[in-house]
Parts: C-alpha cells; structure tokens; sequence
C-alpha cells in the first residue's frame, strides 16, 4: 500500500525524520512517501502557524491525489487540516494526535501529554475535547522545548522530557504518556525503557492504525460532510487548490 505522510511543518529534517520513524513500524509492502508544503512556517507552535499549515496540508493531500495514497497520515500534534483532508480524498486520513488517544485510552484508564512549549498546550486540551478524550486526558504538559530544538536528540534534552513525563505520570496518576509532537518520535522507545509505562508516539500509531483501515477496505466516508469539496474558484495563491468548477 502507498502511505502518503504529511508534515505540515516545512523543515526537511524534519519530514525526514518523521518518514525514518513511519518506515521504521511500517509493514512489508507499505510504500511511505513523505511530503510537507510549499510554503509556511518551519515548526507549528502556535495557532497563527498553526493557520497557515492547515492550508499547507490541504495543498499536500490535493497534490498528493496524483500518488493514489491508499491512506494518509498528518503528522503533526494539533491534527492541522484534518477535516479539510477527509473531504479532498476517499482514503483513510489519520492525525497523529486523534490516533495517539484512541491508543492509549486502549492501554490505560488514563494517559498524560508531554508537549514542547507550553503555549501549545491548549492545542492539544482542544484536541482533546474535541475528540471526547476529556475522561482520559489527564493532564497536558509543556516543556517549553522548541519544535526544532528536539532534533538536538541529546541525553540533556532527553532527560528533560523523561522528567516532564514522570512528574505527569505521579501528578495526573496517569497509566501511559502521550508525545506531544512528531518530533518526538525518535525518543519514544529510550522513554519507554526508562518510564515503564506505554509511551505513545502518534506517528507509529498512526502509521498502523492507516495501515489496518487500508487493508480492511475501509476509507473516508462521501456521505454527508466529508464529501467531496463544491466545485469553486479559488483565487490569488490558491487558484490551483480550488475544486474545478
Ligand atoms: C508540533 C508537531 O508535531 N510538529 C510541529 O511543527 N509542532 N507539535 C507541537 N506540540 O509543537
């Protein structure tokens, strides 16, 4: 199967790492094509950036129709664009955040989020009421550790996060941690080993979970308003993103 996988963010590296993290848990046979706009902010913290990347992973899925994706994954914590991508394609779209809830409400009665900066936190307390999860969500953490910063991948930085996460896992009474951001997806299994508990990274989950609903014929429903989007004029910068009238 093709797994089209959207950063929303525009750092390579980035992209990069999160196509190594995908590729890492992905079957035998999945064809991971990683992609990220052509335009917008480097790294989502905040809504303003948050704005421009939900126009920039609706330009990726539209222009990614040409790959025929058999799913897609949106690898960013605050699920950017998510709707407005279930209505531009018939294949299954997963965000990692919507797909790292469902995962650890399976694992424990209740799980904690360890985020970057503290900013970002009422993203994910959004994300959280608006999915149903408030019975589960214990707690979302920041750290106050910068999107970009997490590539630094160091032992001081890990322990910070590692931290972060006990002192939730304690406060929230909390059975799982939850990692805020794509970018922390190379750390999950250091912190797995070192906290004890199911450490969830929504890019693996997701890549999984895109995998199942693939392979059991399953995709975005047509009916009512994930339909396909009016035919439009869309103007200025946007023109080639409209639904041809
Ligand atoms: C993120 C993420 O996953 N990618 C990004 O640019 N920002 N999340 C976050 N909480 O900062």
């Amino acid at each position: 199967m093709k797994l089209l996988l959207v950063n929303p963010n525009t750092s390579d590296s980035m992209t990069a790492g999160i196509a190594q993290s995908a590729q890492a848990v992905a079957a035998t046979g999945t064809q991971i094509i990683a992609v990220q706009p052509s335009f917008g902010p480097l790294s989502i913290e905040g809504h303003y950036d948050e704005a421009f990347a939900a126009a920039g992973v609706a330009e990726q899925v539209r222009l990614g129709q040409a790959h025929r994706p058999d799913a897609i994954v949106i690898a960013c914590f605050g699920d950017p664009g998510l709707e407005a991508a279930r209505e531009a394609t018939r294949a299954p779209v997963l965000g990692i955040a919507e797909a790292a809830f469902h995962a650890a409400s399976m694992l424990a009665t209740g799980f904690s989020i360890v985020t970057t900066m503290t900013r970002t936190c009422i993203i994910a307390e959004r994300l959280v009421q608006r999915y149903g999860f408030e019975h589960q969500c214990r707690g979302v953490h920041g750290t106050d550790i910068a999107v970009l910063d997490l590539e630094d991948g160091g032992e001081a930085m890990t322990r910070q996060i590692e931290e972060a996460a006990r002192d939730a896992l304690a406060r929230d009474r909390s059975g799982a941690i939850v990692l805020g951001c794509a970018g922390m997806s190379a750390l999950c299994h250091t912190l797995t080993a070192r906290l004890g508990v199911p450490v969830i990274d929504g890019v693996a989950v997701a890549v999984k979970f895109a995998e199942a609903l693939a392979a059991l014929g399953l995709g975005t429903s047509k009916h009512g308003d994930y339909a396909t989007p009016l035919p439009k004029t869309y103007t200025g910068w946007a023109a080639p993103l409209g639904w041809p009238t």
